[in-house]
């Protein structure tokens, strides 16, 4: 237990609204890192094998067995937090125990910066419990979504528990210029994709990078964590203002990490629009023909053209569909399944999202709600259980309404929504929810076939409709992101083919797909699908193995040390001459950039902007700003 006053061996006090600088600023050696894994299991710390840290393994594929799509994500805050800070600072992603216990005891670390989500808390009082232990001087500080439990403090022992913005606070907290360019970490979106039992080779080209230019939300859906976290309702805090800015950091990470798709991890990106049509411009006049991975409200996503979302290079959406007569503004009006399919006429791939146990929902009422979301026929279906998250609007309610269930009732680990309720729903009593949610995986499935071969329809579709679209950018971009179409991908249908002769329905859905693309591409395509078809094949029969026999898969452990860390091995005495890495892009104009690109200077009313509170109490909430 620490009460939230108490001081750590450096004279730190603990406090969530305030911090002094520390004292070794920003000579303070600094440890960031995430939980430990292993995840995919079931034990005491609160890794569940139903809470695997993959996306789509977790929360979108998981009832497709080998066909599901696996693959991990860096802690994409710790990075940006890494390239935000000038003291040393070392990076530890997903660890194992042992390995984080040698990093405490072995790495000498002033500030010791846990980063994790609700469900992991457990894992964030060992850790702390750790530190204690091994590192008794350093100082402890807490951040990410855990930050919004309401008790954290009393659970475990820290000394600055953050809630919003880290950069703002580590910034302030070491003594830095909290009006300084955000600098951006340079990370590819995802690494060790697998399905069909294929481990892809992660190669610079194939994966997007990362791209982070806000966090919040500002429409603020009552269940909606994310738009909390950054103050909730009209509020958000962008890291990048301007399309340009935006632009010179894309550019940067291109030539960094030679990509061409981007992953835009902005809960609305193009909420955000004069931003998102400043970028248009910029992409058009530097002829970039470059593939845009969003999410979007549908009323947003209504208000562009297709034009317009085709010149972005708009791929791939995630779209909130949340479910038929819910109370959301964001699809209110909307025919969302016709919106759907105007997206994937123009080869957008749509991962929709359904929330399962709204207020009115029944457990016999359940099919039709599932039936509406499966007819959506979404390239990919995210089921989520609708659940209060401290912090969030739909929490307080619950809060009042006196039915949120205690920690012992239903234990953090479990409140992942993919289990079970937190809470006693009106209409589903007895624990219904977790069948109700695996029959929508499972139903999705039955009914529209493999996500895989969902998005190769659906790639095809948007190959034939613009491969000949008069702008050449358009053109240049189908014709890259359709390429694997004609071997990989086919041959990826001809696998599902064989594995479905048995089922009636989805034969006929696949034969017509894989002689559509042997009409599209000719020979090629006609030898290398059984090829390569064959292979998958065979690699699924195995992965179905495995998977029977309890496989989990976990992400490698990561760890990278900024410049000044690096240097530490030396000895201090070269530490001022650490030379400059460039893991992190900015678009801070540099003499070699600025010939090159219009860049417009750093907005005076940026998140920046909101954090020259210098020196003092970035309380990290009040950095979001009310805009909208
Ligand atoms: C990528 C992601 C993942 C990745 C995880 C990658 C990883 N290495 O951790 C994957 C796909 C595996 C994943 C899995 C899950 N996720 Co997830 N995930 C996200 C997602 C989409 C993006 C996170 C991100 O990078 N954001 C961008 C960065 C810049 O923001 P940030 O992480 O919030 O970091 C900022 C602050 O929080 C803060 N900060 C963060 N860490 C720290 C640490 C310190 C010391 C300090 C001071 C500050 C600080 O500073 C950062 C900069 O401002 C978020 C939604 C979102 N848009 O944020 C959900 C989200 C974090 N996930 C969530 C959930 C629930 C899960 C799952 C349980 C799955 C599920 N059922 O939904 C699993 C859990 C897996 C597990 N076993 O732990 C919830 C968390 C809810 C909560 N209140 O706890 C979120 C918010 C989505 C949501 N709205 O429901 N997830
Ligand atoms: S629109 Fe999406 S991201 Fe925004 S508040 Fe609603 S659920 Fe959250």
């Amino acid at each position: 237990m620490v009460a939230m006053n108490r001081r750590n061996a450096n004279g730190v006090p603990a406090s969530q609204d305030s911090v002094s600088i520390h004292p070794l600023g920003s000579n303070a050696n600094v440890l960031l890192t995430s939980v430990f894994g292993p995840y995919a299991r079931d034990d005491e710390y609160g890794s569940r094998q139903l809470n695997p840290m993959e996306l789509y393994h977790n929360q979108v594929t998981r009832a497709q067995g080998g066909f599901s799509l696996r693959m991990f994500h860096r802690s994409f805050g710790l990075m940006l937090l890494q390239a935000n800070i000038d003291a040393p600072c070392a990076l530890l992603d997903f660890p194992t125990l042992e390995r984080f216990i040698d990093e405490v005891r072995d790495g000498e670390y002033d500030v010791i910066g846990i980063s994790s989500i609700l469900p992991n808390v457990g894992k964030v009082r060992k850790m702390c419990e750790i530190v204690r232990e091994h590192a008794p001087r350093a100082t402890i500080v807490v951040g990410g979504h855990v930050a919004n439990k309401p008790d954290l403090a009393e659970v475990i022992d820290t000394d600055h528990v953050v809630r919003g913005d880290g950069v703002a606070w580590f910034r302030a907290f070491l003594g830095q210029s909290t009006s300084a360019p955000i600098r951006h970490p340079a990370a590819y979106s995802a690494f060790g994709a697998r399905t069909l039992g294929l481990t892809q080779r992660d190669r610079p080209g194939d994966v997007a990078a990362m791209v982070l230019p806000s966090v919040g939300c500002p429409v603020g859906c009552n269940f909606c964590s994310t738009s909390a976290m950054f103050g909730g309702k009209g509020k958000y805090t962008n890291f990048y203002d301007t399309g340009d800015e935006l632009f010179e950091i894309m550019c940067g990470l291109e030539e960094k990490l030679r990509v061409h798709s981007f992953f835009i991890m902005d809960e609305n990106f193009l909420l955000h629009r004069q931003r998102a049509l400043r970028l248009l411009e910029l992409m058009e006049e530097h002829d970039k023909a470059w593939s845009l991975m969003v999410f979007s409200s549908g009323r947003v996503l209504k208000s562009y053209r297709i034009d317009q979302l085709l010149g972005l290079g708009l791929s791939w959406v995630w779209l909130g569909l949340e479910g038929e007569t819910t109370q959301y503004k964001k699809v209110d009006g909307i025919d969302t399944r016709k919106l759907v399919k105007t997206l994937q006429s123009h080869g957008i791939r749509v991962l929709g999202s359904t929330i399962i146990g709204l207020e009115h929902h029944t457990v016999d009422g359940m099919d039709r709600v599932i039936d509406h979301a499966v007819h959506h026929a979404t390239d990919f279906h995210q089921f989520m259980l609708y659940t209060p998250i401290p912090g969030t609007p739909l929490y307080e309610q619950h809060r009042r309404q006196g039915d949120l269930l205690s920690d012992e009732d239903c234990p953090p680990a479990d409140t992942h929504g993919q289990s079970r309720f937190n809470y006693r729903h009106r209409n589903i009593t007895n624990g219904e929810e977790t069948g109700l949610l695996l029959r929508a995986f499972e139903r999705d499935f039955e009914v529209n076939g493999p996500s895989l071969t969902r998005m190769v329809r659906t790639m095809l579709t948007g190959w034939k409709c613009h491969k000949n679209n008069p702008d050449e950018r358009v053109r240049r971009r189908v014709r890259a992101e359709s390429k694997p179409l004609r071997t990989t991908y086919a041959g990826l249908v001809w696998a599902a083919r064989r594995w479905f002769r048995h089922d009636a329905r989805l034969v006929v859905q696949l034969d017509a797909l894989l002689h559509e693309l042997y009409l599209e591409f000719g020979m090629v395509t006609r030898i290398a699908a059984p090829l390569v078809g064959l292979v998958g094949y065979l690699s699924l029969k195995s992965e179905e193995h495995r998977l029977a026999n309890g496989w989990t898969y976990d992400p490698k452990t990561a760890y990278e040390k900024n410049p000044r860390a690096k240097a530490l091995e030396v000895g201090p005495s070269v530490q001022p001459a650490a030379a400059p890495q460039a893991e992190w892009v900015s678009c801070a104009p540099t003499p070699e950039r600025s010939g090159k690109r219009r860049v417009t200077p750093p907005s005076p009313h940026g998140a920046r902007t909101a954090a020259t509170l210098s020196g003092q109490a970035p309380h990290a909430s009040s950095m979001s700003k009310a805009r909208v």
